[in-house]
């Protein structure tokens, strides 16, 4: 198990995230992208950031591939590796929202159990789910990184939608129907959700 560490005290700070945000003109929160391997999560999170940047608004993207090349390079995908790897990522999310970012999380993101404490981390209305939801078969024929192809070959095992479970969001935020706009279109409904929530001024 884990061991904790004794005598760590929390420690007050006088600059709050409400503050550090004022600066850009928006309230800090978290857009969760979840959806399988090839939904186009990464592609959409990239072009609302673009577009972020371009009005002039601070954010951040923690992307799955990304991340599991440095902070979460000792996990895998088994089931309790990929607990972990979301538990460490809403961790460091939620000081990314603290830091007064607008933070945009793009991990498969499987488990339900892990989405729910992950909104958790931080404040009411500070989190965004926002479901890529693009059939499997979609995914599938896309096969960017050829590993659908792998997986159904048996040469990698516990692959989301294959062998290993993917749990839809039962009421997300943001539902986008992934297989049947462009990129650029759900990128600007993420941005109009953001608007409707007053998260940009
Ligand atoms: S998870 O489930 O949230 O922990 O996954 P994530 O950190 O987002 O990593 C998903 C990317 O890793 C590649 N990959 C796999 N995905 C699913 N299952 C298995 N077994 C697997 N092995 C490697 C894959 O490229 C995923 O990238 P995306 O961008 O989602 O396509």
């Amino acid at each position: 198990g884990l061991r904790r560490a004794e005598n760590i005290h929390w420690q007050a700070l006088s600059v709050d995230k409400a503050t550090r945000a004022t600066q850009k003109h928006q309230t800090p929160g978290v857009l969760w992208f979840t959806g399988l391997s090839g939904a186009g999560k990464s592609t959409v999170a990239n072009l609302v950031e673009k577009r972020l940047m371009a009005l002039g608004h601070h954010s951040y993207i923690l992307d799955g591939d990304n991340v599991r090349h440095g902070l979460n390079r000792d996990l895998g995908f088994t089931p309790e590796d990929r607990v972990e790897n979301i538990r460490r990522v809403a961790e460091v999310s939620r000081l990314f929202v603290d830091a007064g970012l607008i933070v945009l999380v793009s991990f498969i993101s499987p488990y339900r159990a892990e989405r729910r404490l992950a909104r958790e981390k931080v404040a009411d209305g500070e989190f965004l789910e926002v479901f890529v939801d693009t059939p499997l078969a979609v995914c599938e024929a896309r096969d960017p990184k050829g590993l659908y192809k792998k997986a159904r070959a048996g040469q990698i095992k516990n692959f989301t939608g294959i062998d290993s479970e993917y749990e839809p969001p039962e009421a997300p935020e943001l539902h986008l129907n992934a297989g049947e706009s462009t990129p650029d279109e759900l990128a600007e409904q993420v941005i109009q959700a953001l608007r409707a929530r007053g998260m940009l001024r």
